[in-house]
């Protein structure tokens, strides 16, 4: 039994309600070619967004329609035809990926609509293939169209795809056979029980991009910690040991400056100045002080007193990579905890700690 049918408005003030916190949600549609996927995307509209059409495969490729003021975006795909079946699952597969590999969740696919023509009364092979493929990026409703009779059909769809979160079945354009007049339906069902999925596919949406956010985020200051080594490296080649320790500071607290900017945590030159030197706890100071300095240069192969101030270059070099990966890490394991939140200086100077104790270049201090 299907709800009877609500006008678009009520339609659309439904999907705002359920939206508005929730920013956009986009929805893939997917299906062999002539099911009926563009006319539905044109119904779910209540507009000729999408050209439609008999005879032949109509959409030639995937494209993204809207409609001012709602905030649910659907791909409309190129239907999955015979004899370039695999080659077009295959292409929504990538352009999947390539979405979902987004740093803003906003970009990722987040809902699928794989359509069966009920008049067709299979699952094919290669419709399962497809709904497995789907149904590991994101939830997956099968939508069964040109709804005419149902004869069981779709409790059978149910148990030949345990992968979907529902079956619906739709009609897309009302329809006249012999005395019966058979109206649109199925448009609400299928709505609501998308809008029912979205919290979860957002949430998904939210943790993956955040991963990959991190992800970058990472790359991007191992970068810059590759930048401040090689010119602490420079600097500290310089014939004079232990002043150039000195000389390399700044660079290093640029660089843990520039690394805090990358991961978007606030942190003022007092606060960076203090984790360098140490000051601010015991451990740091022990962990990279001149101690541990003597004996990273007694570690390197070749060193004597003779090479010091040349090898000098490397130690800096090693001392101010280490000290850059364990401030990344130590972001990292910030972050996760706490994705949103901006660390005290404490909990800064603890995590960094906790990190610089497990850089080998710098564990000298606690086995010699
Ligand atoms: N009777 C009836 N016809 C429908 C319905 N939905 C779609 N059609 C017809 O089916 C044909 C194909 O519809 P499209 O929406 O173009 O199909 P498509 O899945 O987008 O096809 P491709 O773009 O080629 O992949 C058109 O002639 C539509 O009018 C429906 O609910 N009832
Ligand atoms: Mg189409």
């Amino acid at each position: 039994v299907s709800t009877p049918e609500l006008t678009p408005r009520d339609l659309y003030n439904a999907i705002e309600e359920a939206l508005r916190e929730r920013g956009r949600v986009n929805v893939l549609i997917a299906g062999k070619s002539g099911v009926g996927k563009s006319t539905l995307v044109n119904a779910v509209f209540d507009k000729q967004l999408a050209t439609t059409g008999q005879g032949r495969p109509v959409t030639t490729e995937t494209r993204e329609i809207s409609k001012e003021g709602i905030p649910v975006h659907i791909f409309d795909t190129r239907g999955l035809e015979l004899g370039a079946y695999q080659h077009i699952a295959d292409e929504l597969n990538a352009f999947i990926r390539e979405r979902n590999a987004s740093a803003d969740p906003q970009q990722h696919i987040h809902v699928g609509w794989v359509c069966v023509a009920e008049d067709s009364r299979r699952l094919e092979e290669g419709e399962s293939a497809f709904i497995e493929m789907l149904a590991g990026h994101m939830p997956v409703v099968l939508v069964v169209t040109k709804a005419r009779s149902d004869n069981g059909l779709r409790a059978e769809l149910q148990r030949l795809a345990p992968q979907v979160r529902n079956v619906v079945r739709v009609r897309a354009i009302a329809e006249q056979i012999e005395d019966f007049n058979l109206p649109v339906m199925g448009l609400n069902d299928l709505v609501e029980l998308t809008m029912e999925l979205v919290p979860e596919a957002q949430r998904n949406a939210f943790a993956a991009a955040q991963v990959i956010d991190l992800n970058q985020r990472v790359a991007r200051s191992r970068q810059l910690v590759r930048l401040a080594a090689l010119s602490a490296g420079t600097v500290g080649a310089s014939p004079v040991p232990f002043s150039d320790w000195i000389a390399i500071m700044p660079i290093q607290v640029g660089m843990l400056a520039k690394i805090s900017a990358t991961f978007g945590i606030d942190v003022d030159a007092n606060m960076l100045y203090t984790l360098i030197t140490g000051t601010a706890g015991g451990a740091l100071a022990a962990v990279v002080g001149k101690a541990a300095f003597v004996q990273l240069i007694k570690l390197i192969p070749g060193a004597g007193v003779v090479a010091g101030g040349l090898m000098a270059g490397g130690v800096a070099l090693a001392v101010t990579s280490a000290l850059g990966e364990a401030y990344i890490a130590a972001l990292v394991a910030l972050k996760q905890r706490d994705p949103a939140g901006q660390p005290t200086s404490e909990q800064l100077r603890d995590a960094f700690v906790e990190q610089l104790q497990q850089q080998p270049a710098l564990r000298v201090e606690a086995e010699a």
